[in-house]
């Protein structure tokens, strides 16, 4: 039997354009074992070095609106360019379907057979915002190994710290060709976050993909742009018989090109300080309240608190004086 390659040897292996090594360094990071935790520190901590100028395009949208399909033809457009593209599907709803990562692969079939193409499917620890807490980290994994544009599917658009918004340089949310009740249904808090709108199969009913465009564009002269000096279009597309995608990849290409680079560098800064700051707290809480200190006082508030003996305010105010009490050894 051969036995596994060093932690070395992967990172070396991904950095030469090995798929097999990136997958298994994604597979490292998604892991929650204390030793595979210790080689995701050593190999994340080597990938931030990468001065690459890369690009993240997240896509957003319901399930079944075509958001694997047009990743599919998009990133089929950027290999034959000679980019290299990797796609990470995250993507909870496929998950109940069973065979739905097969369903991912199948729909990206031309570009996972491409050799500067690399497909990962969903992972399987998923969080609220339809990412998962390592989506970043595979981000980062996958520019280290070279691939220059990386495109992130999620249906997921949360509250939390795993909101794919917040992790790429560029948003798009995929509607389908229908108007009216529709477009008043799509929450405008996911409207608002979208760099462009893109309404997809087009083909099934132009018309109505006509009407879904111009009511699309009129609702968004409502709302703010992300990006104040980059006004939202309402791209229309057919991944299917590929009408379209070279206008969202021209759009693209403008974004990416020097005009908005202040802009985008400024938003990662602003996303990863973000990040630290989340994963921070949520590592302190959790190892606060795992604390054998801490778990029995924090019983016995409980206790008062369900009985009504001490209001929770208080339970509060006294954990915390306890808490600080202890602090040190707690932390
Ligand atoms: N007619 C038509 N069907 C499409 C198009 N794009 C995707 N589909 C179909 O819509 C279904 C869902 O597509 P998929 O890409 O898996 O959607 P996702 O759940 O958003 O990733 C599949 O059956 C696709 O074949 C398109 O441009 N035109
Ligand atoms: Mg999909």
């Amino acid at each position: 039997m051969m036995s596994e390659p060093s932690i070395e040897q992967v990172y070396r292996d991904l950095t030469s354009g090995s798929r097999r090594a990136l997958a298994k360094a994604l597979s490292i990071i998604e892991s929650t074992s204390p030793k595979d935790r210790e080689h995701a520190m050593w190999l994340l901590d080597q990938c931030a070095s990468q001065p690459h100028r890369t690009k993240r395009i997240g896509l957003t949208g319901a399930p079944g609106v075509g958001k694997s399909t047009f990743a599919e033809a998009l990133g089929m457009t950027c290999v034959e360019r000679g980019e290299r593209v990797a796609v990470l599907a995250v993507d909870p709803s496929s998950r109940k379907s069973g065979g739905s990562i097969l369903g991912d692969k199948v729909r990206m079939q031309h570009l996972s057979n491409h050799p500067r193409a690399f497909v990962r499917p969903s992972p399987s620890r998923l969080a609220l915002g339809g990412t998962t807490p390592t989506t970043r980290d595979a981000i980062i994994v996958c520019e280290a190994a070279g691939y220059s544009t990386v495109i992130v599917e999620s249906v997921g658009v949360g509250q939390s710290e795993t909101d794919l918004s917040d992790m790429v340089d560029v948003f798009l949310l995929l509607v389908l060709p229908t108007a009216g009740d529709e477009v008043q249904g799509i929450k405008r808090g996911i409207m608002e976050m979208a760099h462009a709108i893109i309404v997809a199969k087009t083909d099934i009913d132009e018309q109505a993909a006509r009407m879904a465009t111009a009511m699309y564009t009129s609702a968004l002269r409502l709302l703010h742009p992300p990006i104040p000096s980059l006004p939202v279009p309402v791209l229309p597309i057919s991944s299917r018989e590929g009408s379209g995608v070279s206008d969202v990849v021209a759009w693209l290409d403008g974004v990416f090109a020097d005009g908005y680079h202040q802009e985008l560098v400024d938003q990662r800064r602003r996303q990863r300080r973000a990040w630290f700051d989340a994963i921070l707290q949520q590592q302190i809480v959790r190892r606060l309240m795992q604390h054998p200190d801490v778990t029995e006082r924090l019983h016995t508030l409980h206790n008062d608190v369900d009985n009504g003996t001490r209001v929770p305010t208080v339970a509060v105010h006294q954990f915390l004086a306890h808490v600080s009490l202890s602090f040190q050894e707690v932390i």
